[in-house]
């Protein structure tokens, strides 16, 4: 081993949505450096701190890589215990098949986390082991994030997965509400080196507008920042679409083919003028006409909104409204507007378009959407007795007690459980509390092609890379296991069993060949590619236009795998293109604006702001609670290592000037926090950059459960802010959590 040669290998960084491309250098099993991948055409080199936590990952004594099981010891200890592959999935199968047999299919829920989405294996081979268990507790992060999203894309374009993304590389005028680039990298938006495109958009004269409650690091590159008030959003789009009509700014042309119907959304927003939402917004109406006024004078134009607008009490009708706003103004399907993506392996005419209506949750009736319920209501479920109560869970990759709404409460309920497995290679807040673990290779050990993301990234593009360092025998990756309990399951269920030898042997990345090779870029290359000597195939043409870096070979005969491993920083596909009607789902072949659905809940906008019992009057509004992001943290998960943590405590309680005299705190003072369902004690940090009236909590932290084995994370543990954040507060319209703009009472601790 010591005497390895040192070797090179072009990799992707899976830790956010930014896909970019890393140049890893190893030495045997050991990892060297991480550093950007220049010759990548998408990312071109670019990396954010984070991309050498990848190294500290592979390299954490804490990282387990064996299953191991719980011990119960005398009273409320308990031990872990390595064991085989063998005996953890026979133990994790018995059980749950057990319980399923005593309680019904629904006593075993399951929770899917973020990383799952980065995750090949897990995206393309997971689902076996969800069937396999046939339960409908299932729930996941969507809950907490872009559920309003996949709602709409569902009821619009037909499929939950079919989301129109920024051009950000040609919009002349991008305006972000509730989204913090700069320090997340982009989100339903895969944009690698987010700052240099953003100014961009300036360097050719174009305009940046941000609408944050606070002023964060992208409104400070933004040309323009307005604070608005958590939660109002919906107000300021009804307003901006009013503005539309009333000043006869629309563009129907493009989009009355598809949607004849947009005509009648004049109707719907004609009495919310910008002087009748001005005050609970905190944008005036002078303010508000002019951002609609710039936004129609430019050349091309978008609005996006992410977490804060999606994660909030009407999330789910805001990005509707922030959608007809971008139809309306002409920007759908349009160069520099709201585009859909072309990716190379598609997998959304293989996937579920998304189940709607039928199901409600049973304790609370919440919705259920595309086979699951809101996270939200996942600690009910478990504590509530009765016929499909939850008495075990499944939770793979993901740590629900830091990252859901009310954490205490899932804390508690997960003590309760009959049984729970964790898929996971750390002792966590969550996985603390499972029977068996079962820890998956960290990302650099598996092979990767970005299922998900390349179909929200700002341009086409195609890339796969093989595992940079070889694993043991006895260490899985995320397929394997859930591929092994599927079987299992399934025979104890005395299902024929038979097809998996099929998929052992053709692994995730035979389905993404499949993929490739019945794809758009095959099918264009095959048709024209072998006769043709300069590329100009109909997709890349555009892309020559567009200065793309890497132009790919129209020599080949079509994209695959083994193409993708000739080309190891990846294939440039050219920029988005305009891809109406092909890109809908519908039948019909239209755009489903279902007003119905979505202007209902017009009715919980106007008892909120403008009913008799509204506690949110401008003179009379309570203090709320915000998230933020740092470029150092990822969600709950990269506290373990040292230089993610270095240097000043970030998990501070931010609050304006005005507010720390208001209630007597100074920057760096303790202060206790409470709302409906707990509180806790934070560090002061006073700042101008955030709105009177708000106060801001990164979310993540709170690493000071007791039997956690995060030996870096526990010394620098910060406090959870879901502690804070309230179960019983969703965005009705989807069951979606609210995590910002959650009421609060501030105190100086004594
Ligand atoms: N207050 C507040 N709360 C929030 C948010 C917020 O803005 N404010 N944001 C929300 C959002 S957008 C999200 S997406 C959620 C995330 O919420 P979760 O998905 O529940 O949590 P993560 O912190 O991503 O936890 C991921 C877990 O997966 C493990 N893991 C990492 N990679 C892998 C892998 O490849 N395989 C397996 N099996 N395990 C792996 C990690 O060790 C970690 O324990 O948090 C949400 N919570
Ligand atoms: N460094 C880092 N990067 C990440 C992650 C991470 O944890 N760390 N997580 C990843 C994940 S899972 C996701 S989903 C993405 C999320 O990526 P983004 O959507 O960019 O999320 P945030 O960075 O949290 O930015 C949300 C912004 O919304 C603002 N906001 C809060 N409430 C409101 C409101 O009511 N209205 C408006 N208009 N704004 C509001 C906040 O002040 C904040 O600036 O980031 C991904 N990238
Ligand atoms: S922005 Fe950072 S975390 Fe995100 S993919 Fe790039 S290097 Fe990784
Ligand atoms: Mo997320």
């Amino acid at each position: 081993m010591s005497n390895a040669e040192q070797q090179l290998h072009y990799s992707t960084c899976t830790l956010c949505e930014a896909m970019c491309g890393i140049e890893v250098a190893t030495k045997g099993r050991q990892i060297l450096s991480i550093k950007g991948d220049k010759e990548n055409p998408f990312s071109q080199g670019h990396i954010c701190p984070k991309a050498s936590a990848l190294k500290d990952l592979y390299d954490d004594p804490d990282r387990l890589k064996r299953p191991i099981k719980r011990v119960r010891l005398e009273g409320e200890e308990s031990a872990w215990e390595e064991i085989t592959w063998d005996e953890a999935f026979e133990l994790v199968a018995n059980n749950l098949h057990n319980i399923q047999q005593a309680h019904g299919s629904n006593a075993v829920g399951v929770y899917l986390g973020n990383p799952n989405a980065h995750n090949m294996g897990s995206i393309l081979f997971g689902p076996y082991f969800y069937r396999a268990l046939k339960t409908h507790n299932r729930y996941s992060a969507t809950s907490v994030d872009q559920l309003p999203h996949h709602i709409i894309s569902r009821r619009l374009f037909g499929h939950m997965s079919q989301v129109p993304i920024p051009d950000i590389d040609h919009t002349q005028h991008f305006m972000i509400i509730g989204g913090n680039p700069l320090a997340s990298n982009g989100s339903i938006m895969t944009v690698p080196n987010v700052k240099k495109r953003l100014k961009g958009i300036q360097q050719r004269s174009g305009k940046v507008v941000v609408i944050d409650p606070k002023r964060s690091e992208t409104a400070d590159i933004s040309c323009e920042h307005h604070f608005i008030r958590p939660g109002s959003d919906v107000l300021l789009l009804l307003a901006m679409l009013n503005v539309l009509f009333e000043k006869q700014l629309h563009k129907m042309d493009g989009i009355l083919p598809y949607a004849e119907d947009i005509k009648e959304v004049e109707n719907y927003v004609k009495d919310y003028s910008v002087q009748k939402v001005s005050e609970l917004t905190g944008i005036s109406a002078s303010q508000i006409t002019q951002l609609v006024v710039d936004f129609c004078n430019a050349e091309s134009a978008v609005c996006y909104g992410r977490m804060g607008a999606s994660v909030q009490a009407f999330g789910t009708l805001t990005q509707y409204l922030i959608m007809l706003f971008n139809m309306l103004t002409g920007n759908l399907d349009k160069r520099g507007g709201m585009m859909f993506t072309q990716p190379a392996a598609d997998i959304l005419p293989v996937s579920g378009k998304g189940s709607m209506g039928g199901f409600s949750s049973r304790v609370r009736g919440l919705p259920a959407f595309a086979g699951e319920y809101p996270v939200a209501c996942l600690a009910e479920e478990i504590l509530t007795p009765g016929e499909g109560q939850i008495k075990a869970m499944v939770v793979g990759a993901g740590n629900p007690v830091v990252t859901t709404p009310n954490a205490e409460q899932l804390d508690r309920a997960f003590e309760e459980l009959d049984f729970m497995v964790a898929v996971d290679f750390y002792v966590t807040e969550t996985s603390r509390h499972a029977d068996v673990i079962l820890p998956p290779v960290t990302a650099l050990e598996r092979d990767h092609y970005d299922v998900v993301f390349h179909n929200f990234a700002v341009r086409n593009f195609a890339k796969y890379s093989e595992a940079v360092v070889e694993v043991d025998k006895d260490q899985l990756t995320d397929w394997q296991i859930y591929l092994s309990l599927a079987e299992r399951l399934d025979a104890l269920n005395g299902k024929n069993t038979a097809h998996y030898a099929g998929l052992w042997g053709k692994q995730p990345k035979g389905v993404v060949d499949d993929l490739l090779k019945s794809g758009l870029y095959s099918r264009a290359l095959s048709e024209e590619g072998a006769a043709s000597d300069n590329s100009s195939t109909h997709l890349s043409e555009s892309s020559t236009a567009d200065s793309s870096k890497v132009s790919f070979d129209a020599r080949a005969r079509g994209l695959s795998l083994d193409m993708l491993k000739a080309h190891p920083h990846g294939i440039d596909l050219g920029p988005l293109q305009p891809s109406l009607p092909h890109a809908l789902f519908h039948e019909d072949k239209k755009i489903h604006l279902d007003f119905a659905y979505f202007m209902a809940d017009l009715d919980r906008v106007n008892t909120h702001f403008f009913g008799k019992a509204s506690y949110v009057t401008a003179q009379n509004q309570p203090l709320v609670l915000i998230g933020r992001r740092h470029i150092k943290t990822n969600n709950s998960w990269l506290h373990n290592s040292p230089r993610m943590v270095k240097g000043n405590n970030r998990c501070t309680l931010q609050l304006h000037p005005d507010d720390g005299a208001r209630y007597g705190i100074a920057d760096g003072d303790e202060v206790r926090v409470k709302s409906r369902v707990g509180q806790v004690t934070i560090e002061a940090e006073i700042t101008d950059a955030i709105m009177p009236g708000v106060v801001s909590i990164p979310h993540g932290w709170g690493h000071n459960k007791k039997g956690i084995k995060l030996s870096v994370a526990s010394q620098h543990p910060g406090v959870n802010t879901n502690i804070l954040t309230d179960d019983l507060l969703v965005d009705e319209l989807s069951g979606n959590a609210v995590l910002n703009g959650v009421p609060v009472e501030l105190e100086k601790a004594s």
